[in-house]
């Protein structure tokens, strides 16, 4: 919101690799981003290993779709998004909706897995989810050393 005048944080977006197969999808995606006040800090296009995902993903090493996610993950490129806005980390993790496509498709039909999330896991985005992942995964991501 433009009346917010917090200061801006930063939070980390993916677009997951089944977006980046339709770049009108893309597009209309980052407009929508856009549409919300919301500026795009930084980008990056990247095509995982199955390490890096792993890395990523690495508290989710024990549950029980951790090897379909990194095999998701590392499906094809993502595109990762430095997003920065005042309260960005919760307000991304808004406008995506929660985990499961299905039940947003119900519960929320106006949010980004709603209209895009294809299954439980491929679900199509990530946000964030504290100040302290954003900076982990920021660094993760956008670090020369890393990629
Ligand atoms: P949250 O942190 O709020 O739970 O939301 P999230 O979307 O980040 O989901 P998380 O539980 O952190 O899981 C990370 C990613 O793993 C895949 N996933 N698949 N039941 C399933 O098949 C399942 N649950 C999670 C999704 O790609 C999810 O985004
Ligand atoms: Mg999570």
């Amino acid at each position: 919101q433009t009346s917010d005048d917090s200061p801006d944080e930063a939070t980390l977006a993916i677009l997951k690799p089944d977006l980046l197969a339709n770049p009108f999808t893309v597009a209309s995606i980052l407009d929508e981003i856009h549409s919300h006040n919301i500026t795009i800090s930084r980008r990056k296009q990247v095509h995982w290993t199955w390490a890096q995902a792993g890395e990523f993903y690495s508290e989710h090493r024990e549950r029980f779709f951790y090897q379909r996610l990194l095999g998701y993950m590392t499906s094809g490129p993502i595109l990762a998004l430095e997003l920065r806005a005042p309260q960005v980390i919760a307000r991304w993790r808004q406008l995506i909706g929660s985990t499961h496509p299905a039940r947003m498709r119900i519960n929320n039909p106006t949010c980004l897995r709603a209209k895009w999330g294809l299954t439980d896991t491929r679900n199509s985005f990530h946000g964030s989810d504290s100040s302290e992942s954003a900076a982990r995964e920021i660094a993760f991501v956008f670090s020369s050393l890393k990629t």
